[in-house]
């Protein structure tokens, strides 16, 4: 019992990602945590460097985790998402899960401007709601990871 308590918090330590216990300064949301990065990259290296840390692109599943998201980051505009249409123009998908996403657009938007706008933001035109973005352009990002005990 002893033993493997102490292999989880070695898990955690060697492992140190800001999933982990969310102790990195992340913010928790029913079991999972979430942590802004204000360094700006495209939406691949977004989601690639959230992998990286143990998560994934934060991945909102509705209403209320994209109100409650919108609340917490309120100061920060266009920040990456889980959501595109790179696939196939307007249906938008979680590249993660590879399902329809729930979606929160702006006024006038998704309008894929240019005709490459295929990657979401959260906070544009109003806190929670979203735009379409050029997906080479760079924004902030937040990552989500399952919370894990320690
Ligand atoms: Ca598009
Ligand atoms: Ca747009």
């Amino acid at each position: 019992m002893k033993i493997s308590k102490s292999l989880i918090v070695l898990g955690c330590i060697l492992f140190a990602t800001f999933g982990s216990c969310c102790q990195y300064g992340g913010k928790t949301y029913r079991n999972h945590c979430y942590m802004y990065f204000s360094q700006k990259v495209n939406w691949f290296e977004a989601q690639m460097l959230c992998r990286q840390r143990g998560g994934y692109l934060v991945h909102i599943d509705n209403y209320w985790e994209n109100n409650w998201l919108a609340k917490q980051y309120r100061d920060y505009r266009w920040i990456w998402i889980d959501a595109t249409d790179i696939a196939r123009e307007g249906h938008w998908r979680s590249w993660y899960t590879g399902k329809a996403v729930f979606t929160n657009w702006s006024r006038g938007n998704p309008n894929n401007a240019g005709k490459i706008q295929h990657c979401a933001t959260l906070n544009w035109g109003g806190v929670g709601l979203w735009d379409d973005d050029y997906c080479f352009k760079g924004h902030p990002f937040i990552c989500e990871a399952q919370k894990t005990e320690c």
